[in-house]
């Protein structure tokens, strides 16, 4: 176990209920992370309900807020952590923040979540996904893709274990060193991919076996990611080793059958997951 940090998280807020920075400040505090939350929208609710109002902050408005930290020189972070992104001057200015972040701390490890869709449906615009092909994942420390956002960050089509293994490969030439793809769905079960370039020679993937639970949920990508962000810190040569834990706690998590998860209530599993899912090395 390693160095904790300072976490600058760019996410969504709900007021009621668990996705983007709701999902992810709580966990990374409760692994002793520092976490500063800047909320790229604000809503009532997730969007998984019928309804859903609120506001949308631009990309000028987050600029301000980086300004507004420059300013008192408060910019200096070991990590900054990205989600859902729903506008190309979002995303243009997100980019920004790697920059200034890295001319800081040119060691700052960002973790991108690339959010685009999910089972054969694209979320957000083909120009956007265009951008985080081009310009956000070259910049990334690690990337964790779902199946669907790997392939169309890669082109490759995804229905084999083979086929995960050789995304991932493509995404290390792209930029990131590690890369986690979250769930490919094969044969009614769910299976974690992940993989780390270390330095030169070939990359070092194993897989988790995931026992589907009979339910959708929401935020579970959100706090994955924040999850593998906490443990792969404190464990930086065991990408193996902080997916098993993520992937635990995530079991706990989704013991519910409503349409969040249970994160207030799971808090032991958080800091101290019981290993449920072991990983298997290639
Ligand atoms: P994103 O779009 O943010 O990249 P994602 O689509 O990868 O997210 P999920 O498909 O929700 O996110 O999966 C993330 C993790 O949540 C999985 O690795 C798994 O551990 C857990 N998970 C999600 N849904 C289920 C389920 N039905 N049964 C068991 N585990 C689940
Ligand atoms: N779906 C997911 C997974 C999201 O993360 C978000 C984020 O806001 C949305 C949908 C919302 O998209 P829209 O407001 O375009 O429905
Ligand atoms: O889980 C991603 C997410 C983020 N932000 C908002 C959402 C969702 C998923 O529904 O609604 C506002």
């Amino acid at each position: 176990p390693s160095e904790k940090g300072r976490v600058l998280s760019i996410q969504s807020h709900t007021v009621q209920g668990y996705v983007g920075n709701k999902s992810a400040v709580f966990p990374l505090q409760l692994l002793g992370y520092d976490v500063d939350p800047i909320n790229s929208v604000q809503f009532s609710n997730h969007t998984g309900y019928p309804s859903c109002k609120g506001q949308v902050l631009n990309g000028d408005k987050l600029w301000d807020l980086i300004e507004g930290l420059e300013a008192n020189d408060l910019l200096f972070y070991t990590h900054l952590l990205t989600g859902y992104i729903g506008s190309i001057s979002f995303l243009n200015t997100v980019l920004k923040v790697v920059d200034k972040l890295r001319s800081i701390n040119p060691k700052l490890t960002y973790v991108c979540d690339p959010v685009l869709g999910d089972e054969e449906k694209l979320y957000v615009t083909q120009e956007l996904v265009s951008v985080f092909r081009e310009k956000v994942v070259p910049v990334a420390t690690m990337l964790t893709p779902n199946q669907f956002e790997a392939e169309q960050l890669t082109g490759l089509r995804i229905t084999s274990e083979q086929d995960g293994r050789e995304a991932c490969n493509i995404l290390h030439a792209a930029g990131p060193s590690k890369v986690v793809i979250t769930s490919i769905n094969i044969d009614g079960n769910l299976l974690l991919i992940g993989s780390h370039q270390k330095e030169k020679g070939p990359s070092l993937q194993f897989k988790i076996l995931i026992s589907k639970i009979p339910a959708y949920f929401t935020g579970t990508g959100d706090l994955t990611t924040a999850l593998l962000l906490g443990w792969s810190n404190k464990y930086p040569e065991n990408l193996d080793k902080a997916a098993e834990l993520s992937v635990s706690s995530l079991q706990h998590d989704c013991q519910s059958s409503s349409l969040e998860i249970r994160l207030v209530q799971s808090q032991d599993d958080i800091r101290n997951p019981e290993i449920k899912c072991k990983a298997e090395k290639y």
